[in-house]
């Protein structure tokens, strides 16, 4: 480290030591947290108004692949990707399976995609018509084998069903329909393997949404068995909704399975992570953090086993700093929430304690972890700036040769 940042380090270690966290296991739990990174984030993305194509954007999985492989090598965070199918449909998944290894990666989530073709225009496993819900089940049955060529452990299921206008659709029988597709696929799931299951309150479905909310995700999750959990989407709420609040409440329940975490002001914006909610990402940390250390097994155990991922892809930012960005970000809101004092918290609690308790919380936040995520990323060997070092490495200019027109949504 230069002089400067060591003395700055030395500094904050003195100041943690003396607020009774013990450094080490911050920077373990620093060290350990993984990421998954999404093939389509690396793809030319857009609004519904339009696709802005970018100059180098990868033409096939593989080089989304190397993409991928360069944000883990920066990071060290990063070192799974999230597939998507059919766009990341090839020949031969073992071949991609083995591509992914020689680049230093595993594959994620596999996410099927039931919802790109025009059959599914008024749903796939909620459709009326019985053929099209076949078709979707099958589909969903081919990821389940796709997941074992490929080695992946978790099934990430988003449905673009809905409705959008009142009398449109049966929505009790759809109700069932959806929990008849996701039943006859449980089935199909080897026993290391989790079913997750995403909710998202409106889009492209702008009267009612099958799958609207957690709620609705955990009762279908519950009813299949212990392999199925909730996925939380950060982007698929309502404006206002407290997203730390749900996510304590599936902790509780062993059925928070993993995260898409992205940013939003509006919508399902799929910003940058952290670039608009920063406080809500500390605060999701707090309350995993705070479940780590439940005297519930159950809850200890879940809180453990969090698929981390990331769901962003947006039209304006070049693709991999815009992933380098998301990282960072949630490298310091982790850090901000690996220094609450939970002993001080609970206490605090227990006396009724209103604003100590919320500052025992907050002052964490308000912290800076600078010289905590520069000395982490050192003694890993890696460059302390990953985004300067992308920025450095000349690898930009190098794909620039994939030329324009890449994958895209
Ligand atoms: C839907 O909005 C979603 O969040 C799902 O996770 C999809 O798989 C992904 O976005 C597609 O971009
Ligand atoms: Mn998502
Ligand atoms: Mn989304």
């Amino acid at each position: 480290m230069g002089q400067w940042s060591d003395r700055a380090y030395a500094l904050f270690e003195e100041q943690q030591a003396e607020r009774g966290i013990d450094i080490e296991w911050v920077k373990g739990r620093l060290t350990g947290l993984k990421v998954e990174t999404p093939s389509w984030g690396y793809g030319d993305s857009g609004t519904r108004f339009k696709v802005f194509k970018k100059v180098g954007v990868p033409r096939n999985p593989f080089e989304k692949l190397d993409d991928a492989a360069v944000v883990h090598q920066l990071t060290g965070a990063c070192p799974t990707v999230a597939i998507h199918i059919p766009w990341d449909k090839v020949d031969d998944y073992g071949e991609l399976r083995s591509y992914a290894e020689s680049v230093g990666l595993r594959i994620g989530a596999v996410n099927p995609n039931v919802f790109q073709e025009d059959d599914y225009m008024l749903g796939s496993v909620t459709n009326a018509d019985p053929q099209i819900r076949r078709k979707a089940i099958n589909h969903l049955l081919e990821c389940v084998d796709v997941m074992k060529q490929v080695g992946s452990d978790a099934l990430s299921l988003w449905f673009a069903d809905g409705t959008n206008y009142p009398g449109q659709a049966h929505l009790r029988r759809r109700k069932q329909w959806l929990q008849e597709a996701l039943a006859e696929t449980y089935q199909a799931l080897s026993s290391n393997m989790k079913m997750l299951i995403e909710y998202k309150f409106f889009e492209p479905g702008f009267y009612h949404t099958d799958l609207a909310d957690w709620g609705m995700a955990f009762n279908a999750a519950a009813k299949l068995g212990p392999q199925a959990e909730v996925l939380v989407d950060t982007g698929h709420h309502a404006p206002g909704t407290n997203v730390e609040h749900i996510v304590s409440y599936l902790l509780d329940e062993g059925k928070l399975g993993g995260f898409h975490f992205n940013s939003r002001k509006y919508a399902d914006d799929d910003l940058i992570v952290g670039s608009t909610n920063p406080y809500e990402l500390f605060l999701i940390f707090y309350q995993i953090l705070e479940a780590s250390r439940d005297v519930n097994p159950l809850v200890r155990e879940t809180a453990e086993n969090i698929a981390y991922m990331i769901d962003q892809s947006h039209s304006i930012e070049p693709k991999i700093p815009a992933m380098i960005r998301s990282i960072a970000n949630i490298q310091t809101q982790y850090a901000k929430a690996l220094l609450i004092n939970h002993d001080d918290v609970r206490a605090l609690q227990a006396k009724n304690d209103v604003l100590g308790a919320e500052n025992a919380v907050r002052s964490a936040f308000e912290m800076d972890v600078t010289p905590l995520l520069t000395a982490v990323r050192e003694e890993q060997g890696l460059p302390v700036d990953p985004m300067r070092a992308f920025l450095e490495s000349g690898y930009q200019e190098h794909i620039a040769s994939r030329g324009i027109g890449g994958s895209s949504w």
